[in-house]
């Protein structure tokens, strides 16, 4: 009787685990199911905002090749510098946007133009860096630390410098790039450099290829102030409100008291090359796309360089 009362008890408990371990398999189940739908449904949508932030991109191309049928300067009144509003994306049960804006690179420093045909150094441009590095209160040095990250020697600019010995002795060690960059924020990798500085810096530079001229009609304050070192933050706030919207009447005339004529040489009123920044929400996922464009003589649009961030 004792006997016989043990194993119905062992029964059930057997019977209650077999339970619990069927219980807990058809949970993971259904939980795998439900996180391999969520997986196959990001991936959609992130297909899905990529091929939107491409179409935005080729209308975009129509934009700027107009534009350029319809004037001769290029100024922050125009189409293209109106941030593109956002536009509602709707599916089934699914909704999302996309917006953006064009920005004119020529209204930043190019810091390729630090270096000459040859691979040298470009005094007036590192010079011109300098000014820019200390009218937005970073340390001027860098600047020539920059110049020696892209010069083709491996002589240390002095007295601000750095080549491979510095970047080889760190951990983990790396080396110079001696070369035009792509991207401008390969810098955070310069000897001392911080977040914090390349932050306040990325807004004012650009990596073009080649040498560029700078617009003056969208450059941004710190840049106009890089013109020359005589100008001041006053002198920099007229000309602004000088411009206003719609860029400068007679650049020259405006210029010529303020800047070097080398520098004047080195002043437009136009662009070939912009960056559209667009954004695209679908469902729970966003991307940020970045295309390069440049812009040739005869209004022919091309992206040059395409990358996506996670902002
Ligand atoms: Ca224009
Ligand atoms: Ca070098």
């Amino acid at each position: 009787m004792k006997h016989r009362a043990i194993h119905r008890g062992v029964a059930l408990i057997t019977a209650l685990l077999i339970m619990a371990l069927i219980t807990t398999l058809v949970f993971s189940l259904s939980w795998d199911n439900s996180l391999n739908l969520r997986r196959t449904y990001v991936s959609m949508y992130r297909e899905e905002a990529i091929q939107g932030a491409i179409g935005a991109e080729s209308w975009v191309l129509g934009i700027l090749r107009q534009d350029l049928e319809d004037s001769d300067t290029d100024h922050l009144g125009e189409i293209w510098a109106i941030d593109i509003p956002p536009l509602p994306l709707e599916g089934d049960d699914v909704r999302g946007e996309i917006f953006g804006q064009i920005e004119d690179l020529q209204g930043r420093f190019n810091i390729n133009n630090l270096i000459g045909a040859n691979g040298e150094v470009d005094e007036p441009s590192l010079q011109q860096f300098r000014r820019l590095l200390r009218a937005l209160g970073i340390d001027p040095r860098f600047a020539g630390i920059a110049a020696d990250w892209l010069d083709a020697n491996q002589d240390a600019e002095f007295p601000d410098g750095a080549e491979d010995p510095i970047y080889t002795s760190m951990i983990p060690p790396y080396r110079t790039a001696n070369q035009f960059l792509t991207s401008t924020s390969e810098l955070a990798a310069l000897e001392g450099m911080d977040k914090a500085t390349i932050d306040i810096l990325l807004p004012h530079i650009t990596a073009l290829p080649g040498r560029t001229a700078i617009n003056v009609n969208t450059a941004t304050g710190p840049v106009l102030q890089s013109l020359d070192e005589n100008l001041s933050v006053a002198d920099v706030e007229r000309l602004l409100s000088e411009r206003e919207e719609s860029g400068f009447v007679d650049i020259a005339g405006t210029f010529s008291s303020l800047v070097t004529p080398d520098v004047l040489n080195q002043l437009e009123e136009t662009t070939n090359f912009f960056r559209l920044k667009v954004i695209v929400r679908i469902d729970t996922v966003r991307i940020t796309y970045y295309s390069v464009l440049e812009r040739g003589p005869r209004g022919n649009v091309t992206p040059i360089l395409r990358s996506l961030g996670t902002t």
